[in-house]
């Protein structure tokens, strides 16, 4: 499947969806924009209704040939046929993960320093996400980790790593300056009445910084 990550925009899901809008409808908007990766991240329903969801997102997201990555929940990765799995911290071990989604299917981690980076990198965790880089409220209580943690990545981590937190198009050049590559959103996206558009600009920054390093 997709353990070779290719990607520059990942777009997760959230709660905070502009009024009236839904998961699906956002999502396909996020993905006609350019999201090449997705993840389902929903804390606040039951397992069936998030394997409900997840069932749909990966009829969406293989539309688009675009990978699903299910957040906390290796299980219902598995049921759904996703791409991968995504663990924070308290979660399940990478190790306990890979035994779990098998050597082709991308296991990811949220980090939160550089030593934590390192662990994911020596577990075998196929990405890391850096952050939160900017307070934000789809994260309330975790400290800001600042682009210095972004700047230590980019200077350390061979894995692919992908900066998140409060990323938006006004910030997105700071975050790359400090040598990110892959950028994450939630609220930027999904609370955006564009969610398209709001893709296509993160991703023209994404690139055009590339291109210039
Ligand atoms: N992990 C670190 S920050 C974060 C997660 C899930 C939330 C990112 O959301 P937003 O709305 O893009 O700040
Ligand atoms: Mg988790």
């Amino acid at each position: 499947m997709h353990r070779k990550l290719d990607f520059k925009l990942y777009v997760i899901t959230g709660e905070n969806y502009h009024p009236g809008r839904g998961m699906l409808e956002v999502m396909e908007a996020a993905l006609m924009g350019g999201a090449d990766i997705v993840q389902l991240r929903d804390k606040d329903i039951s397992k069936r209704e998030l394997l409900e969801k997840a069932k749909r997102l990966r009829e969406l997201t293989a539309k688009y040939k675009v990978p699903l990555i299910i957040n906390d929940h290796p299980d219902v990765a598995l049921a759904v046929d996703a791409d991968g799995v995504h663990l924070g911290q308290e979660d399940l071990p990478i190790a306990v993960a890979r035994k779990m989604m098998g050597p082709h299917r991308i296991v990811g981690i949220s980090t939160h320093n550089l030593e934590q980076a390192r662990a994911a990198e020596n577990a075998g965790a196929d990405y890391i996400g850096v952050g939160p880089v900017y307070p934000t409220g789809t994260k309330p209580g975790r400290q800001a980790v600042t682009t210095s943690y972004v700047s230590q990545a980019a200077a350390e981590i061979r894995i692919p790593w992908v900066a998140i937190g409060g990323i938006t198009t006004d910030n997105a050049a700071e975050v790359l300056k400090a040598g990110a590559r892959r950028l994450c959103a939630v609220s930027a996206i999904v609370g955006n009445v564009d969610p398209e558009g709001a893709c296509r600009r993160l991703l023209e920054q994404i690139t055009g910084w590339n291109e210039r390093t």
